[in-house]
């Protein structure tokens, strides 16, 4: 990466999904540069922190700077207590229920945490009158059904409710800018992995089948549309792009991508050439992976981010799939 801006210290910031894949490596990237982190996570009977455990600092610690708050984005008055309590320079909005396939089953919740649910965090932001830089986790699932390669003029077309809860989310980010004189920064992401990726997304359900099959703990791994075309890079590398989209001096929209194009099968054809297996052997069809509507292919293109941010993608779809079978392999993926 060029050009980064300099080492920022002393500021707070607030994440909403902490706890998930970019949550976590954002968490990471904030105190490494000095800033006070505060991340909002759910209760649930089980722990589901795993992500961040590494980071955990007890709150006694006079030098903690790590700080966990339940709350959750149905609940408006939590939003409002916190930012107040809080009082952040940054909010980084990344909290949704992210699973697109998942989004067809329960599109009304999905509505109401990964589209309404950024309206609440942004009305808490505006009533309370706290002066922050917001970053909306915009998607290259909004463009949908529009044919690639997709940059920040491209128009929208969704094709699940997680796409249209998403659409909702950016115009309304939006809006705030425009309209309550927010710095808000809609940061569209095409797809970016990881070893902490969670399990039901294809790379990392592919990556582990690999080793597992690799290993002699599974045979077989059963998978939907294996032509969906996919921009896939690598999380740590989108997080730094999110920071400095909140770096910049004016609000506005980024795409982050690499510009490459694969297939779902190429994918599993990385991870499988890895551990020396041949995929066709071990990849098998169910329709229940299917989707209603499908997005047949998104191809990013991040010249913007680039030229401003000086932003590039490093790591490509076949080394991707290499760090995230190796980390299968050895059964370390925090
Ligand atoms: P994950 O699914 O890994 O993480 C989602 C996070 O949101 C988790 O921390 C989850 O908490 C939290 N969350 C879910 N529902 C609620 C709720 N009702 N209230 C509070 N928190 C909630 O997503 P990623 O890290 O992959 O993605 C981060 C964001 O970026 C998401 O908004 C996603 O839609 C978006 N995005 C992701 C891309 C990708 O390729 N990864 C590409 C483009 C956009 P819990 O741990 O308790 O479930
Ligand atoms: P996506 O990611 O829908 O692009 O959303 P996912 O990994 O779920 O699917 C990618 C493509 O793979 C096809 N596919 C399968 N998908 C899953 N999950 N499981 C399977 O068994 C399977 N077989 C084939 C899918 O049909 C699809 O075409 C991700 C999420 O992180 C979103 O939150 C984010 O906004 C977008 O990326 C950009």
């Amino acid at each position: 990466m060029s050009d980064a801006p300099s080492t920022t210290t002393g500021k707070r910031a607030l994440i909403t999904g902490i706890t998930g894949q970019d949550g976590s490596y954002l968490a990471e990237l904030l105190l490494s540069k000095g800033y006070r982190v505060h991340g909002l996570i759910r209760r649930a009977s089980t722990f589901n922190t795993g992500r961040i455990e590494h980071l955990y600092q007890d709150p006694h610690n006079p030098d903690a700077r790590l700080f966990l708050h339940y709350g959750d984005l149905t609940d408006s008055s939590r939003l409002v207590t916190l930012i107040d309590k809080i009082a952040p320079d940054e909010v980084y909005h990344l909290g949704a229920q992210s699973h697109v396939r998942v989004s067809f089953d329960e599109p009304e919740y999905t509505g109401n945490t990964t589209g309404v649910g950024t309206t609440r965090l942004l009305e808490a932001i505006r009533m309370v009158g706290v002066d922050c830089r917001f970053y909306q986790a915009s998607s290259s699932e909004m463009f949908g059904a529009t044919p690639p390669p997709q940059h920040e003029d491209t128009p929208f077309y969704p094709r699940s409710p997680y796409g249209a809860a998403k659409v909702y989310g950016y115009w309304i980010a939006r809006n705030y800018r425009e309209g309550h004189n927010l710095f808000a920064v809609n940061g569209i992401l095409f797809n970016h992995e990881s070893p902490r990726r969670g399990e039901t997304f294809v790379t990392r359900k592919i990556a582990r089948a690999a080793a597992r099959i690799a290993q002699g703990v599974d045979k077989d791994v059963y998978l939907g549309n294996l032509d969906a075309v996919r921009d896939w890079g690598y999380a740590p590398e989108y997080v730094e792009g999110m920071w400095r989209m909140l770096q910049a001096d004016e609000p506005t929209d980024y795409v982050l991508a690499t510009g490459t194009a694969y297939t779902v099968r190429d994918f599993a054809q990385f991870c499988f050439d890895h551990v020396n297996l041949n995929w066709q052997d071990h990849v098998r069809f169910d329709e229940s992976y299917l989707r209603p509507t499908e997005v047949d292919a998104l191809i990013g293109d991040p010249t913007k981010a680039e030229k401003i941010l000086g932003w590039k993608a490093q790591t490509l779809p076949p080394e991707l799939a290499r760090i995230m079978v190796d980390s299968e392999l050895s059964n370390r993926t925090v």
